[in-house]
């Protein structure tokens, strides 16, 4: 017996690269139940076939992966961006317990809007500028470790990431992952390319929106979420402050003061009450 991880699914095939870099296709059995998906440790038995799924660390729905160390975060100065999603991306990070990293693409077409954007992020989680038309697109690349996944909003440039990190390696695909690749690729299904030894990505084209509902928290929590917070809200007359008004809320204060970012605050103001309504349903 010996593990694997699954680079790709369909329907009852699957993908699996084991831990010395080898990739082959297989099906499962008996695991009905438990099911098995992308990015799955797998076991495999005498037959080559998948027998058995290790605890998964995190498990996402839309789409399916398990075991995501890293969410690449893709932002542009075109398309508009949303800073609603972005914040929702990193709590749902949080709560998942994935890395977030902003990553800030297109610096071509507006390099002093992906400074501003990496201005007000840079405080709160890892950011990396590049242009996917250029070589600086490498600084992803150094960033992959593990299950690493894109998202963002359509056209922000995740299939071209994807692409020109893939066009390095493609020399290195051998002609079997070749015959995989090849194979009828619709945007829906998630499959993990390799991208070097323990080094694997993902394009998630469903991560262009994200429902309130999938970060399973509640509105007065959602202060916890935001670390830039914290420096201040323990100023706050009470301890129980969601900082929604001014009654002598340091957080709305240091909000007046530019020391806390207007877009961060609004956006949280925003989600805070889309959060109430979730719990209608
Ligand atoms: N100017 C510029 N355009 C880019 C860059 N990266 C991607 N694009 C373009 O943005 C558009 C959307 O890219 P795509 O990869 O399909 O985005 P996705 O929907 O997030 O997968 C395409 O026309 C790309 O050529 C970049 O670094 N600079
Ligand atoms: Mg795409
Ligand atoms: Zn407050």
């Amino acid at each position: 017996m010996f593990r694997g991880l699954v680079l790709k699914k369909q329907a009852n095939f699957f993908t699996v690269k084991t831990e010395d870099e080898k990739i082959f296709q297989t099906t499962a059995r008996n695991l009905k139940k438990e099911g098995v998906f992308v990015g799955d440790w797998v076991q495999i038995d005498e037959e080559l076939v998948i027998c058995g799924v290790e605890k998964r660390k995190n498990f996402i729905i839309r789409p399916p992966v398990s075991n995501i160390d890293k969410m690449f975060i893709v932002i542009a100065p075109i398309p508009k961006p949303d800073f609603l999603l972005v914040d929702k991306l990193i709590i749902f990070c949080v709560v998942n317990k994935i890395k977030p990293i902003l990553c800030i693409n297109k610096i071509d077409l507006d390099e002093k809007m992906c400074k501003e954007i990496q201005n007000i992020y840079k405080k709160i989680i890892k950011t990396i500028i590049f242009s996917t038309f250029d070589d600086s697109v490498k600084k992803i690349k150094q960033e992959i470790q593990g299950v690493c996944v894109l998202a963002g909003q359509s056209a922000v440039g995740k299939s071209s990431i994807i692409n020109s990190l893939m066009e390095k390696q493609i020399a290195k695909v051998d002609t079997f992952s070749k015959k995989v690749q090849r194979g009828k690729q619709t945007t829906r299904t998630v499959e993990l390319f390799n991208l070097g030894k323990n080094k694997e990505l993902a394009d998630t084209a469903g991560f262009s929106k994200l429902d309130e509902s999938l970060l399973g928290i509640d509105e007065r929590e959602l202060k916890n979420y935001y670390p830039e917070f914290l420096k201040f809200s323990p100023n706050c007359k009470y301890s129980t402050c969601v900082h929604r008004n001014g009654d002598k809320c340091a957080v709305i204060e240091a909000v007046k003061n530019n020391e806390i970012s207007e877009l961060r605050y609004k956006n949280y103001l925003k989600l805070y009450d889309n959060l109430k309504n979730v719990k209608k349903y």
